[in-house]
């Protein structure tokens, strides 16, 4: 089934946002086992505030893909899923991270890829971090020698993350 755990953060916050998550998840699930999946929270949006809220969910993937396997995968599902880029950090259908990738610490810029493990804003981000802490509570960051409850507590964002479906 897959050695490696992949943990992918979902956002959608136009039309129906629910339905984009739910078939993010089931496209995800063709890249191996989705064995954990976050309650779903709606959630201040951050860095462009002038936009509709979100929902924000954070899953954990088994999986033989290698990294840049999984990104791509991601790439496509959000293709299939009609996003479509326009404002940079603005309002979209559907929008898959990847936040962790088992204990990896790399980067990878080319012209297709960018990838930089652990996501590097993952740390800073209450929407991200909530739904985290829900999925793997004993779960360390890999670079910054801290527990994401540790992370939580510290985080400085307070934009308001608010539990929408368990
Ligand atoms: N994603 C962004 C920018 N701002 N805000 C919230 N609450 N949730 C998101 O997923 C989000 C955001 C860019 O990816
Ligand atoms: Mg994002
Ligand atoms: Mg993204």
């Amino acid at each position: 089934m897959g050695e490696h755990i992949a943990v992918i953060g979902l956002g959608s916050n136009l039309g129906d946002r629910a339905a984009h998550l739910a078939r993010a998840r089931q496209e995800l699930s063709r890249c191996g086992t989705l064995e954990r999946c976050s309650s779903i929270y709606e959630t201040e949006p951050v860095d462009v505030r002038e936009q509709p809220r979100f929902l924000n969910q954070v899953v954990l993937l088994r999986t033989a893909l290698d990294p840049v396997a999984v990104l791509r995968a991601c790439h496509m599902i959000e293709q299939r899923l009609g996003r479509q880029r326009l404002i940079p950090k603005g309002p979209r259908t559907i929008d898959l991270d990847l936040l962790l990738y088992d204990d990896e610490v790399l980067t990878i810029q080319t012209e297709e890829i960018h990838l930089i493990l652990p996501h590097p804003r993952l740390h800073c981000r209450r929407f991200v971090l909530v739904p985290l802490c829900e999925i793997l509570p004993d779960g360390r960051h890999p670079v910054l020698a801290k527990s994401f409850s540790e992370l939580l507590a510290e985080l400085a964002d307070t934009a308001e993350v608010t539990l929408f479906r368990a």
